[in-house]
C-alpha cells in the first residue's frame, strides 16, 4: 500500500466501509413522522413536509426560533465541509452549534488569541524532533487528533529508535503510555497547572530560550508572573506528581535540540481547558520550538494560501454575542453544545423551535442526555441529516439519509490542514448512485429554509458558492489569478461535480497549482487522479512564522487578555482542589475498532467481549466491594447509569474510566446488531454546567461520580 495516508496501517473502520456500505438498518430514503409512526418518503415529500412545519415557527417567531448541529463527521465528508455552511446562512439565527465545544475548542481559542489564527493547529514535527511531550492523548488507537500522521504509532517508535523520547502523561496507562518512554498518571483535570509548573521551572532554572521568533513574541513576562504560583512544588500533590520529575521533565524538553508539546482530549475537555491548550503552546514557545523543524510547526498543505503576507491582522474575538438562555459567550460563531438543551427549553422569544442536525447525535455526543433528550422532544421540527436512526434521529419529524462513504467522493481539507508532510489526495467513488449527493441534500435544504419553493434547483446554491469563493480569489493581489476572467475559470471547472469544482479550483489556486495555465506541469485536480491515485506528497512543512501570524500586533502573543482574566478562577480551583480525598473521577476512552456514536452496528467491530466497561482500579474495587465482570451503579450530579465492571490498573486510584457512545438499548433507535451489546450511555453522567468558560468547551473528563456495587 502506497497511500502517504495510511502507509498501509488500515485502520478497521476504513476495512469496514462495505460492511457499512451493506448495513441493512442503514436508511436509504427519507423518513417522515406521521401520527401512525415513521413512513417512508420520497425526497420531494421530506422537503414539502420541512416546509409545512417551518412556516409556522417562522412566521410566528422568527428566525431566530432556529438553530443547528453540526457533527464531526460533517467536517470528514467533503459535501458536508462545503455545503453546511449554506444550510446555516439560511436558517439565519446565532444558535449555531457543533461537537467542536465537546472537542477541540480550546484549541481554537489559544490559537486564535495566541497568533490570531484559531483554525491553525500546532502540529508535531514528528519525522524530525528529538522528544514529545504528550497530554491527554492515545494516538495508538485515535491515529492522531488535530494531528494526521499516518502510522502514527510506528512514527513514534521511529523517534525512540532513533534514541528519542517520549512521555505521555496521561491518567491511565493507555497503548500509546506502554510503549511510551516514560508514563506520569496526573489527577483528572488537572493538566493546566502541571503545565504552568513546566514554565515556572524553565524560569526558576533560567532554561528559557525562544531562539529565532525572540523579537516576534510578546507577553513573555506576564507569562511568567501568571505561571509563578504554580511550581513543581505547589502541584505535586494535586496533580499527582513528584517535583523532582516536573523539573526533570523541563529539563529535558529545555534541553532536547528540538521537541514538541502536544496536548488533546484529555487535557482539553476539562474546565481549564483552553488554559491548558495556552501552556502547551508558551512551552513549546519558550523552549524555542514553535514552527521550528521536529518542533510544532503549521499547516502547509496544498491548498493552502502559502503567498508571503505581513504580520499581523484582525485578531480573535469572544463573546460577540450571547446565548440568549445560558448567557455563555460565542465562540467562533457557535453557542457551547452544553448549553443546547437550555436554548431549547427556556421559555421566550428566541427560543429554539426548528433545529437542524446534520450528521450528529447530541443524544449520545453531549453532556447531560437526559436533559436533550427531554429538549428535542420539545421542538416543533427536528431534521436529522444522518444514516441512521439514532438516539438523536430517533426524535426527528424528518430523518434525510446521505450516501455511505462509497458512493461519493473524498477530498478531507480537515486532515489535509493537520497533516505533518504537505501533501493531497483525492479518492474516487466506489459505487455509483442515483441518491442525493450529501451536497445536493444540504443545498435543498438551505433553499427550503430560505424560503424558497420546494422545487428549486439547487445548482443555485453551488453557483453562489463558486461566484464568491472565485471572486475572492481574483480579487486578491497575491493570487496566480488575480485579474483573471471569472467566466474562463468557471469554464475550466465545468467538468466536474460540485464540491470537485471546489476542489479543483483550490489545488489549482494553491502554492503547487497550475494557476489555471499559468504553468502547464502545475497540479489539477485531473493531474492528483491520474498521476497520485494514492495521494500526492510535496515533502515536509517549512516554517510560516512570523509572516503568517494575523494577531493585531502581529506578535505571537503569550499573555492574550482573556487568559489573563481567567487565571482568577484558575487560582480559586487550584486553592480549593484540597486534600487528596475519596472522591471518585469519572474519565472517557476510545476503542480502535469503533468511533464516537455510530460505529457499533457491525459485528465485525462489535463481536466478542463488549469495550464498554467501567474500568475501576482494584484498590477502589475491594473498597467498594466491587467485582471484576459484576454491575456497579455510577451517579452523578446528572444522572445514573449500571455499567459492567473491569478491575484494572491500567487507570489510577481515585479514577474510574467508561468509554462515550454506546447505550443503543433506549427505544426508538433502530440499529439492531448495535442492541446486541447496547453497552451505558456516559454523558447521561457529564454534566452540561460544567464548562471551560473560555471555550465553551464541557468538560467530559474528570467528572465526581459515586460508584456502588448493583
Ligand atoms: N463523554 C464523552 N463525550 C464525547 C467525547 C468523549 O471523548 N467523551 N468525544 C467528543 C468528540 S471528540 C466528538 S468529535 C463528538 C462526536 O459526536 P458527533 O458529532 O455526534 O459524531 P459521531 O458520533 O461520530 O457521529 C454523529 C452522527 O453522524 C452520522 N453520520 C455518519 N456518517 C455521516 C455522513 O456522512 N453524513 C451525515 N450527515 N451523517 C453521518 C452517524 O450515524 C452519527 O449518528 O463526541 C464528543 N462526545
Ligand atoms: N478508533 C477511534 N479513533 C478515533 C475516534 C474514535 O472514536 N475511535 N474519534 C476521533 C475523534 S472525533 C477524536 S477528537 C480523536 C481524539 O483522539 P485523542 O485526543 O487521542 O483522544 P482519546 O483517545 O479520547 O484520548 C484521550 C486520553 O486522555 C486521557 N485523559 C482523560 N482525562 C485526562 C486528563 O485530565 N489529563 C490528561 N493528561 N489525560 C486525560 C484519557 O485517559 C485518554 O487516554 O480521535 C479520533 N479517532
Ligand atoms: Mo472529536
Amino acid at each position: 500500500m502506497n497511500d502517504p495516508y495510511s502507509k498501509g496501517f488500515i485502520c478497521p473502520k476504513g476495512s469496514t466501509l462495505k460492511q457499512l456500505h451493506e448495513d441493512p438498518d442503514r436508511l436509504t430514503s427519507p423518513r417522515i413522522r406521521t401520527e401512525h409512526g415513521w413512513k417512508e418518503a420520497t425526497w420531494d415529500e421530506a422537503f414539502a413536509e420541512i416546509e409545512r412545519r417551518l412556516a409556522p415557527i417562522v412566521d410566528n417567531h422568527g428566525r431566530q426560533a432556529l438553530g443547528s448541529v453540526l457533527g464531526n463527521p460533517v467536517v470528514h465528508n467533503l459535501g458536508g465541509q462545503l455545503y453546511a455552511r449554506a444550510v446555516l446562512t439560511a436558517i439565519g439565527s446565532t444558535n449555531l452549534f457543533s461537537a467542536s465545544t465537546v472537542d477541540q475548542m480550546p484549541k481554537h481559542v489559544s490559537s486564535g488569541l495566541m497568533w490570531g489564527r484559531p483554525d491553525m493547529f500546532p502540529l508535531i514535527d514528528l519525522d524530525r524532533t528529538d522528544y514529545v511531550l504528550m497530554l491527554g492523548a492515545n494516538p495508538y488507537v485515535s491515529n492522531g487528533s488535530l494531528l494526521t500522521i499516518p502510522n502514527f504509532p510506528g512514527r513514534l517508535e521511529a523517534l525512540q529508535e532513533r534514541g528519542g523520547k517520549y512521555v505521555v502523561v496521561d491518567p491511565r496507562r493507555t497503548k500509546t503510555a506502554e510503549n511510551a518512554s516514560e508514563h506520569l498518571t496526573i489527577v483528572p483535570g488537572t493538566d493546566s497547572f502541571w503545565l504552568m509548573a513546566l514554565i515556572t521551572t524553565l524560569f526558576e532554572e533560567d532554561l528559557v530560550a525562544i531562539g529565532r521568533l525572540e523579537e516576534h513574541v510578546s507577553g513573555v513576562e506576564e507569562a511568567r508572573d501568571m505561571a509563578a504560583p504554580y511550581t513543581a512544588e505547589t502541584v505535586a500533590q494535586r496533580c499527582g506528581i513528584d517535583a523532582d520529575t516536573t523539573r526533570r521533565i523541563a529539563r529535558e524538553l529545555a534541553a532536547a535540540p528540538k521537541a514538541a508539546v502536544y496536548g488533546r482530549m484529555g487535557a482539553h475537555t476539562v474546565e481549564f481547558g483552553t488554559i491548558a491548550s495556552w501552556a502547551t503552546d508558551v512551552l513549546n514557545v519558550l523552549t524555542g520550538n514553535l514552527d521550528k523543524p521536529g518542533g510544532i510547526m503549521f499547516n502547509c498543505s496544498p491548498t493552502q494560501n502559502m503567498s508571503p503576507a505581513k504580520p499581523g491582522g484582525r485578531g480573535f474575538k469572544l463573546g460577540r454575542w450571547q446565548g440568549r438562555a445560558s448567557g455563555r459567550p460565542e465562540i467562533k460563531g457557535e453557542l457551547p453544545a452544553a448549553t443546547l438543551a437550555q436554548e431549547i427549553t427556556t421559555p421566550g422569544e428566541g427560543a429554539i423551535k426548528g433545529l437542524f442536525v446534520i450528521g450528529c447525535n447530541p443524544a449520545r455526543s453531549f453532556p447531560n442526555t437526559d436533559r436533550i433528550n427531554e429538549a428535542l422532544q420539545q421542538l416543533d421540527l427536528l431534521v436529522v441529516i444522518d444514516p441512521y436512526v439514532t438516539a438523536t434521529a430517533r426524535h426527528a419529524h424528518v430523518i434525510l439519509p446521505p450516501t455511505s462513504a462509497l458512493e461519493r467522493s473524498h477530498y478531507d481539507f480537515a486532515f489535509e490542514a493537520s497533516m505533518i508532510r504537505s501533501f493531497a489526495k483525492y479518492s474516487l467513488p466506489v459505487f455509483e448512485t442515483d441518491a442525493p449527493r450529501e451536497e445536493e441534500i444540504l443545498a435543498r435544504l438551505s433553499l427550503v429554509i430560505g424560503g424558497q419553493p420546494v422545487d428549486s434547483d439547487p445548482t443555485v446554491v453551488h453557483s453562489m458558492m463558486m461566484d464568491q469563493i472565485i471572486d475572492q480569489e481574483i480579487g486578491r493581489s497575491s493570487s496566480p489569478i488575480h485579474g483573471r476572467d471569472k467566466a474562463e475559470i468557471l469554464d475550466a471547472l465545468a467538468p466536474w461535480t460540485w464540491s470537485e469544482q471546489v476542489v479543483d479550483f483550490r489545488l489549482r489556486v494553491g502554492q503547487h497549482g497550475d494557476g489555471f495555465g499559468l504553468d502547464p506541469d502545475g497540479l489539477t485536480l485531473r493531474k492528483l487522479i491520474d498521476d497520485f491515485p494514492s495521494g500526492a506528497d510535496f515533502g515536509p512543512l517549512v516554517p510560516r512564522f512570523p509572516d503568517a501570524v494575523k494577531t493585531v500586533s502581529g506578535k505571537v502573543e503569550l499573555a492574550p487578555q482573556p487568559i489573563v482574566d481567567d487565571m482568577a478562577r484558575h487560582a480559586e480551583a487550584f486553592a480549593s482542589l484540597g486534600e487528596a480525598n475519596e472522591q471518585l473521577v469519572l474519565i472517557g476512552r476510545r476503542h480502535l475498532k469503533t468511533v464516537n456514536s455510530w460505529m457499533h452496528n457491525l459485528n465485525v467491530l462489535i463481536k466478542g467481549k463488549t469495550d464498554c466497561t467501567l474500568q475501576v482500579h482494584p484498590n477502589d474495587a475491594s473498597r467498594l466491594g466491587l467485582s471484576n465482570g459484576g454491575e456497579a451503579n455510577v451517579q452523578s450530579r446528572v444522572g445514573k447509569v449500571t455499567a459492567s465492571v473491569e478491575i484494572t490498573d491500567q487507570v489510577m486510584p481515585g479514577v474510574v474510566c467508561l468509554p462515550h457512545g454506546w447505550g443503543y438499548d433506549e427505544p426508538g433507535i433502530e440499529m439492531n446488531t448495535a442492541k446486541t451489546k447496547p453497552g451505558v450511555n456516559s454523558n447521561a453522567l457529564t454534566d452540561d454546567t460544567a464548562l471551560d468558560a473560555l471555550s465553551g468547551n464541557c468538560a467530559l473528563n474528570g467528572i465526581p461520580v459515586e460508584v456502588t456495587a448493583a
